[in-house]
């Protein structure tokens, strides 16, 4: 990051698309523990309390001292979302190094239970809660309720082009957790930065053969500089500014077909070319259609295959930098980023493209700087979007 730009951002600021939020703060135990009682509010589905803490944990993330019983006094209080019962938690963490109640959570069957579940990809809190009231509270008891065989998945009927129109909802989300049941001891594997890169790398040399000129930039996690993933995130676009619209639409579904018939995607959980941005709707390059897969890298004598979760992202030209900046995440910054387009700007943030609201004109930001500069922010290092 250069330093003339985390000059620009403060951490008292009520945004943290304006604060710098590095991967590991100052204060990282207290964030951990207090980010078990953010996950039991989202299991609980108790969104506004989630929220709260979701908020709260980010202003510490961006705090750059170490909290004492004296900054809690003083500067603590002023910082945005820093209610009475978070102090009260934070000075309980300061005296004693543990906070009570995360700990009671943590304990907790319950907690234990939903939190297992709701690691399987495609089962969320809902899902996770109306299993747990089935009485299954393990990860095996859930395998003989979905009849799933670890490590066993049947790939050929998994894997279907028309998996986005056919298909209900229900069946497509059935289908995942089926998929993420069966594999999931490859998917709790981290995924080291160069086996990210190999991915990347083998997605764009497929690619090739498909439409030339394109380009990619891997998003997610890793670009925010963590070490170890739990997915892979690439957005795509073509590099011809004019022509390049046309040439990523659809090549979604011809990337997928192709990675399928090399046997690098094994399964397709989910398709689309969605109109996330109502302004975006009228235009031709109106979609960012993506890929949910599951990827593998041809085997190597140096290790054995491991199946790896990869969403792949399409974007047009004019799009690609909105697009790069959404899914670079984290989450919380995306969800401020959007308030701070609404609020301060009356402008429309999202991963599909900026819009101003009044006459819903249309930006093509040509660098992820341009993104900031429309939004009228100071640019922020992806490695600082760790909020
Ligand atoms: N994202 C999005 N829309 C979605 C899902 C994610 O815009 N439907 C964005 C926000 C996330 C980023 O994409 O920060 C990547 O999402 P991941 O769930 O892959 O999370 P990370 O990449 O941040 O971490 P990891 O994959 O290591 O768990
Ligand atoms: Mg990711």
């Amino acid at each position: 990051p250069d330093p003339a730009d985390i000059e620009q951002l403060t951490y008292t600021s009520r945004y943290c698309c304006a604060r710098a939020s590095p991967l590991v703060c100052p204060n990282q135990e207290l964030v951990r523990q207090l980010d078990i009682i953010r996950q039991s509010r989202s299991l609980e589905g108790e969104e506004r309390s989630m929220l709260s803490y979701s908020r709260a944990i980010s202003v510490i993330k961006a705090y750059p001292y170490v909290v004492s019983l004296r900054n809690l006094r003083e500067e603590l209080p002023k910082l945005p979302y820093l209610g009475e019962k978070l102090l009260s938690m934070i000075e309980e963490f300061v005296k004693t190094r543990q906070i009570s109640e995360a700990q009671t959570i943590r304990e907790s069957s319950r907690f234990q239970a939903l939190s297992a579940f709701s690691a399987i990809h495609g089962i969320g809190p809902h899902t996770a809660r109306r299993l747990h009231a089935l009485g299954l509270s393990t990860v095996e008891e859930l395998e003989r309720y979905y009849d799933v065989v670890p490590g066993v998945t049947d790939e050929n009927t998994l894997f279907t082009t028309e998996a986005d129109s056919n298909e209900s909802e229900e069946a497509a989300n059935e289908r995942s957790i089926r998929v993420a049941l069966s594999l999931r001891h490859d998917f709790s594997r981290t995924i080291p930065r160069e086996e990210v890169e190999e991915i990347n790398k083998t997605v764009m040399h497929e690619l090739s053969f498909v439409e030339k000129g394109c380009k990619s930039i891997i998003v997610g996690g890793y670009r925010r500089g963590k070490p170890e993933s739990n997915d892979v995130d690439i957005v795509i676009t073509h590099t011809d500014w004019t022509l390049g619209s046309r040439k990523v639409k659809g090549l979604c579904k011809r990337l997928v077909q192709r990675l399928y018939e090399r046997g690098l995607i094994t399964h397709v959980m989910h398709l689309s070319g969605f109109h996330e941005h109502n302004a975006l709707r009228t235009h031709h390059w109106d979609s960012l259609e993506k890929a949910l897969t599951v990827f593998v890298l041809p085997e190597d004598s140096s290790r054995r295959r491991v199946y790896r979760r990869l969403d792949l992202i399409f974007a047009a030209p004019e799009v690609f930098w909105t697009a790069v900046v959404g899914w670079t995440g984290s989450t919380m910054f995306q969800r401020d980023l959007r308030l701070w387009a609404k609020q301060q700007k009356g402008m429309k943030f999202d991963s599909s493209g900026i819009s101003r609201r009044h006459d819903s004109k249309l930006f093509f930001p040509k660098t992820e700087r341009e993104v900031f500069e429309l939004l009228g922010l100071a640019y922020v290092h992806p490695t600082l979007r760790n909020a």
